[in-house]
Order: structure tokens, then sequence, then C-alpha cells
């Protein structure tokens, strides 16, 4: 029974990381906006894959707002929760409240029930770079990574590339820094997130939702990053919107 166990793990693991070396779209970070767009694109039938450095992907949604773990959830963004089947209590002009537990586990859920693959405890430390272009990411595990182990990675290629890693936006500093390259943003690098404005900040997360590079899309907190617009607190209708969004835009070229 010992081999049993183990030799099914590593043999249904291995399977699925055989399975995942190429794909349509490949996400960097599991926070809400990565696993809005992983659901999206699975449910269109996209080769998904996902990964997150830490144990639990989720993100910044589990903690809600200085651990008072409920969120707020705006009007236009209900529909999208509707979708993934996430339960919510209606507040004040049209905002709702979502225990932030609940509905982080529903977007993990959701995610992977639509066919996406999430591998935790996974760093993405590097994209591969071909003919100008983001065409995959360079992984490897989040504790050599943590521990400074000079270890190399393995590579996965991909159509579409997502950075969904919040705040940092370190994929798109690293591209724009190793390839000395320009990204479209207003001043062609990662011009810094804004201080807090709710409504601007939620609009404009979805409006830079875009491709900044050939191959490469920004959602959530590292599209207002990149494009120096203003964060907005515990309010994350605009981080599902974006996630939407990046799911639309890679499957339009997916689709070619
Ligand atoms: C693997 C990585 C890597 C890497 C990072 O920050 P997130 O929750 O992402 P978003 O943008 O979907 O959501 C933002 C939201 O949580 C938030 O912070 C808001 C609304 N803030 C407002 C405010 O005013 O502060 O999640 C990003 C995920 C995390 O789980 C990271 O661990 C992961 O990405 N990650 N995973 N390889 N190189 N970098
Ligand atoms: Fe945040």
């Amino acid at each position: 029974m010992e081999k049993l166990v183990s030799l099914g793990i590593v043999e249904n693991y291995f399977e699925k990381l055989k399975n995942n070396l190429s794909v349509d779209a490949a996400i960097v970070g599991g926070g809400p906006s990565g696993l809005v767009a992983a659901y999206y694109l699975a449910k269109a039938g996209k080769r998904v894959v996902l990964y997150e450095r830490k144990l639990a992907p989720g993100g910044g949604m589990w903690g809600g707002a200085m651990m008072f773990n409920d969120i707020i959830v705006q009007q236009e963004a209900l529909p999208i929760l509707d979708e993934l089947g996430v339960c919510y209590k209606p507040y004040r002009e049209g905002a709702c409240v979502v225990d932030s537990v609940h509905a982080t586990s529903a977007l993990v859920y959701a995610a992977t029930k639509a066919g996406a693959t999430i591998f935790n405890c996974y760093s993405v430390e590097d994209v591969i770079f071909r003919d100008e272009a983001v065409a995959g990411l360079v992984v490897n595990w989040a504790p050599v990574m943590r521990e400074g182990m000079h270890v190399d990675p393995l590579m996965v290629t991909a159509k579409t590339v997502l950075e969904g890693t919040g705040h940092d936006c370190m994929i798109a500093r690293l591209v724009a820094r190793k390839n000395n390259v320009r990204l479209n943003t207003p001043t062609g690098e990662v011009a810094g997130e804004r201080s807090l404005n709710v409504e601007q900040g939620e609009r404009l997360t979805v409006e830079n939702t875009k491709e900044i590079y050939p191959g490469l899309f920004v959602s959530g907190m590292a599209a207002n990053g990149v494009s120096g617009s203003f964060r907005m607190g515990p309010i994350f209708g605009g981080m599902l919107m974006s996630g939407k969004k990046a799911a639309e835009l890679m499957i339009a070229k997916i689709n070619g």
C-alpha cells in the first residue's frame, strides 16, 4: 500500500507536468485576477496553467481588510460572482459584501473545475523571450528560490502569458530590464503604483488590463502598477473584471 500511495502520486504528477509543458495560456500568480482569467480561459477550452509561489493560491483576497475577512464587490462585477457560484450579501448602493474565505476558495475551485491546472509552490523566475516576444515561462520550486539555491529551472512554452503577480509587477519589470525593450505603458517601462483612490483605481484596473508586450498580458494590481494608476483597498470587482478581460484578450490572440 505504501508503494501504491507514492507511485500513484509520482506517476500522476509527472503526467500533469508533461501535459503542461506547452500551453495556450500560462498565468503567473494565483490572486483573484489570475484565477478568474484561468477560469474563463479554461471554460473557452484553452489549455491553461497557473503558477503560484505560495502553498495556497488566492493572493491578497483571503485576508479581507486588515484581516476582517470580508470584501466589497460592486454591482458591475456581480455577474462574475454569479457565474463562478460565489455567494454574496447585498449591502448599499448596489455594492455587496462577500466572505473573503468563501470567495477565495470558490475562485480556486471554479478555475480548477473548469480545467485549469494550478501548480502551487512554484516561482516564475523568468520568461522565454523569442523573436521579440514573450513565448513562455521559466519556473522553479519556490523553496529553491527562497533559499537562494543555485538550481536551474524548467521551461514552459505558451502562446500567451499573463502577469497576475499583484503589486510587484515583477515579470513586466524583468522583461523590460533584461531585454532592454519598451512596454506598451505610458512611460514605456513599469510606471509604478499610485496612492489610493477607489473609483479611479477600480476603473483603471480594467482599462489597463492589456497586452503590454507581444505575448505578455497584465491583470489586477500588476495592470495598475505597470501603468501608474491607483490602488483601491479591499474592493475586488476590478480584480475580477480585469481577470475576465485578460482572458478575453488572450483568447482572441490564441485564436489568431
Ligand atoms: C509565482 C507569484 C509570483 C511569481 C507573485 O496580489 P494578488 O492578490 O493579485 P491580484 O492582482 O489578482 O489581486 C490584487 C489584490 O489581492 C490586491 O492586492 C488589492 C485589491 N489591493 C488593493 C490595495 O490597495 O492594496 O496575488 C498575486 C499572487 C500571489 O499569490 C503571489 O504569491 C503570486 O501572485 N506571485 N507566483 N511566481 N514570480 N509573484
Ligand atoms: Fe493589495
